[in-house]
């Protein structure tokens, strides 16, 4: 194994890059995470599970060398393996429901991608078993009309077994006695509190001692190697998953998913210090979405959000739900701004604007006539809020061909425009359709 290199160098060593949802997920992270996994040597997840859904369109060669639009739907592994030089990594932040990596990469080389030798985990990532699934199901229902709309992909209860210290990590795989006892420890506790369900806890022992076999070469030590990585000046490239506001600290809690979705989450998901992150892209949809439960300011439940939802084709990549629909909110992104640091960002979905008589920009908050300073933390307060917003004019045009910023409508640079001063940081990349070519850089 290799030896994890001396604090001193990993200090001179590269910067890692990061990409972080900015709104409530679905903002269009995988795409922009494959551009820039072009450059890069390694994509690292450092949070969340296979709740994630990152679409990629992009040609792939078909049978005689001829380019075939392929679609990539990435759930748990790191969109930058579209890309055949880039190494893909899930840190320990991350908790892997082993099953579901072994189909995603199957998958993957079904459609073409060989990722021999260039997957990684981390040997200190925890383990989402399927009972884990069964629990965030049966969480749901007892919580009846305020559930959270989870994806029911066990990841609440996976980090909850790591929270309070019953979880089980990739390690603990290859010691097979430990591992037996430790699961049978668990699932206990899930009967005691939920009852007795279907599941078999013995055949589980002995299927997970198979996936340990299987898992065996992709597994690392985690901070050894995102350090070694740095070290020798490799790219590395961060992405994120879900969004700032699905963070379990700074989202709207409890309709939040169980991770750090935020830039701390890259520090404590991957073991680096805050001294080697880079560029911090924020990726921006051009209006909001959100999937599940919870409240959304600026939801349109009227023929804007209809149109958002159908042009857009707002469904759940991982659950194949209707994603809820609203105006921009820039309330939002000042707060997503300010907790993740964005150095630049990608507005995506531009496109879908298109044709709108007027567009409308939420730019502040008021309850009883006062303007709030910041996006409230009690959500009893944020139901309160009346939104107040900024009009602008739509363009007609349809901008998904252009392919440089200059050549877009005046009323649409006019709305990137007003986005980015409103904000103050650098919108560098435009996304004016799915595929990879359709981002126009500034
Ligand atoms: P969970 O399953 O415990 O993480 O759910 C908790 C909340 O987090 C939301 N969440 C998501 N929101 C947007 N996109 C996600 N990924 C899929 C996608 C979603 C899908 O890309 O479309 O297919 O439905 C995602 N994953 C979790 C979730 O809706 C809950 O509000
Ligand atoms: P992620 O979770 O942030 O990676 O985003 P998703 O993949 O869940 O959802 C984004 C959807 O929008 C996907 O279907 C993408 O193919 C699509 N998409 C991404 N960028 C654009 C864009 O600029 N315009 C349009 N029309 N679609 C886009
Ligand atoms: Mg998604």
């Amino acid at each position: 194994m290799a030896s994890l290199p001396k604090p001193s160098a990993s200090k001179q060593g590269a910067k890692a890059s990061v990409l972080l949802g900015a709104q409530w997920g679905d903002e269009g992270k995988g795409k922009l995470s494959d551009i820039l996994s072009a450059e890069m040597d390694v994509c690292a997840r450092c949070a969340g599970g296979n709740n994630a859904g990152h679409t990629i369109v992009v040609n792939m060669p078909g049978a005689n060398g001829e380019p075939v639009r392929t679609k990539f739907d990435f759930h748990l592994l790191p969109s930058g393996l579209v890309n055949p030089q880039c190494v893909g990594f899930l840190g320990s932040g991350v908790v892997i429901h082993v099953p579901s990596f072994f189909t995603e990469l199957d998958s993957l080389e079904k459609k073409g991608l060989n990722c021999d030798g260039r997957l990684f985990v981390s040997d200190r990532a925890h383990l989402v078993f399927d009972f884990h699934q069964v629990v965030d199901g049966l969480k749901e229902v007892e919580l009846g009309g305020s559930s959270i709309g989870t994806t029911r992909k066990g990841i609440g209860p996976a980090y909850s077994s790591k929270a309070s210290r019953s979880g089980l990590r990739v390690h603990h795989l290859y010691d097979p006695e430990l591992f037996a006892r430790k699961f049978r420890t668990l699932v206990e506790g899930r009967f005691k509190r939920y009852g007795h369900f279907e599941y078999d806890t013995e055949g589980e022992i002995a299927r997970y001692r198979a996936f340990a076999e299987r898992l065996r070469p992709h597994i690392v030590d985690g901070v050894t190697f995102i350090h070694k990585a740095l070290t020798e000046n490799k790219r590395v490239l961060v992405e994120g998953a879900n969004a700032l506001m699905l963070d379990l600290d700074f989202g709207t809690y409890p309709f939040v998913t169980s991770s750090s979705t935020s830039i701390g989450g890259v520090c404590t998901g991957l073991g680096i210090p805050p001294q080697s992150i880079g560029e911090v892209f924020g990726v921006v949809k051009a209006y909001t979405t959100r999937v599940g439960g919870g409240p959304f300011p600026t939801e349109q439940l009227n023929s804007v959000g209809e149109h958002l939802q159908e042009v857009g084709a707002e469904w759940g990549v991982t659950t194949g739900r209707r994603r809820r629909c609203g105006w921009l909110d820039l309330v939002v992104m000042r707060y997503s701004c300010l907790v993740n640091g964005y150095t630049k960002l990608n507005l995506t979905k531009l496109d879908v604007l298109d044709g709108l008589g007027e567009i409308k920009v939420a730019t502040s908050y008021k309850i009883d006539g006062v303007e709030l300073q910041s996006f409230p933390a009690d959500l009893e307060r944020l139901a309160q809020v009346e939104v107040g917003y900024e009009t602008l004019p739509g363009w007609k045009e349809d901008i998904s061909k252009v392919t440089k910023y200059d050549d877009l409508p005046q009323l649409c640079k006019q709305y990137v425009e007003f986005i980015e001063d409103f904000l103050g940081v650098h919108i560098a990349y435009i996304g004016v359709g799915p595929a990879r070519e359709s981002m126009l850089t500034r």
